[in-house]
């Protein structure tokens, strides 16, 4: 189990915390996702078969590229 905060400048309000945490946790083997407004991150936890690359490809896909 892996777990990454990952910076997301686009965030901006709770729309983007709601459609991150829904979109990220529909990706097989992701755990938990906590997005936060204020800081502009997400914490998400991951296992098999999820991978850093799917889950950073799928932010850029929604339009919450991470920049780490
Ligand atoms: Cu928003």
């Amino acid at each position: 189990m892996t777990t990454v905060t990952y910076s997301i400048p686009n965030i901006s309000c709770g729309h983007c915390v709601h459609t991150i945490q829904s979109e990220v946790s529909d990706l097989a083997g992701v755990v938990s996702v906590s997005a936060d407004q204020t800081a502009r991150t997400a914490t998400i936890t991951f296992d098999v078969p999820a991978t850093e690359e799917q889950i950073k490809s799928l932010l850029a896909e929604i339009n919450y590229p991470a920049a780490n």
